[in-house]
């Protein structure tokens, strides 16, 4: 069970986590995740544990979010509502370039992070951290993945011009859930 709205997460997640004879289910839509707070830890723990206890399961939870050093840190947690309600992927990566448009190349340094979180239905929970460094580009390349991948370069390629697994294999949600594979494994039969 992952408890996310996000169908680039579930898609990743469940790649991730293949190795495991696990079936990553999304949440039911009329279970309710929580309102989102400021910090990533308590996100994922969060929207993990509601996940579980809504259902009897063990859940997941992801939160996540892009960290541009040029914003002092930002949107960083609020990464999904940059830019104002009702915008889509697109809309909000055109965004994010506009208010970084007067930032030189050499200062477009940003990561990605994420928090994985486990949780069961007793209330037993546990985290795990991933980071992915990059750069912001000033237009966007490629169609893969969700979300800012294609502003955001690891060397040479943005993630929207990678391949997914080799997405998987270096972003922060990779890092974070195979961090995690230890605690998921006790709890499988
Ligand atoms: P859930 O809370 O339902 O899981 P969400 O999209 O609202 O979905 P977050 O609050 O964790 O999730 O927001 C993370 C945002 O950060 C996400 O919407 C993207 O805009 C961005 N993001 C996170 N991981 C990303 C990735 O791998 N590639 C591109 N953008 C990513």
């Amino acid at each position: 069970m992952l408890a996310t709205r996000n169908p680039g997460k579930l898609r990743e997640v469940a790649a991730i986590l293949a190795e495991l004879a696990l079936r990553i289910e999304p949440l039911d839509a009329s279970v309710a995740l929580p309102e989102e707070g400021d910090g990533y830890e308590s996100n994922a723990v969060a929207k993990a544990l509601a996940a579980a206890r809504a259902t009897g399961c063990v859940a997941l939870g992801d939160d996540s979010g892009l960290e541009v050093d040029a914003l002092g840190g930002a949107p960083g947690p609020l990464s999904a509502r940059y830019g104002g309600p009702g915008l889509d992927d697109a809309a909000r990566c055109a965004a994010l370039l506009e208010a970084l448009a007067a930032v030189p190349d050499e200062e477009r340094s940003a990561r990605f992070v994420c928090v994985a979180a486990l949780a069961t239905p007793q209330g037993d929970v546990a985290t795990a951290r991933g980071v992915c460094e990059g750069h912001l580009l000033r237009a966007p390349r490629g169609s893969a993945g969700f979300g800012y991948d294609p502003i955001f370069a690891v060397g040479a390629a943005t993630l929207a011009e990678l391949p997914a697994a080799a997405k998987d294999a270096l972003s922060h949600r990779g890092r974070a859930f195979r961090a995690l594979l230890p605690a998921l494994r006790t709890h499988i039969r």
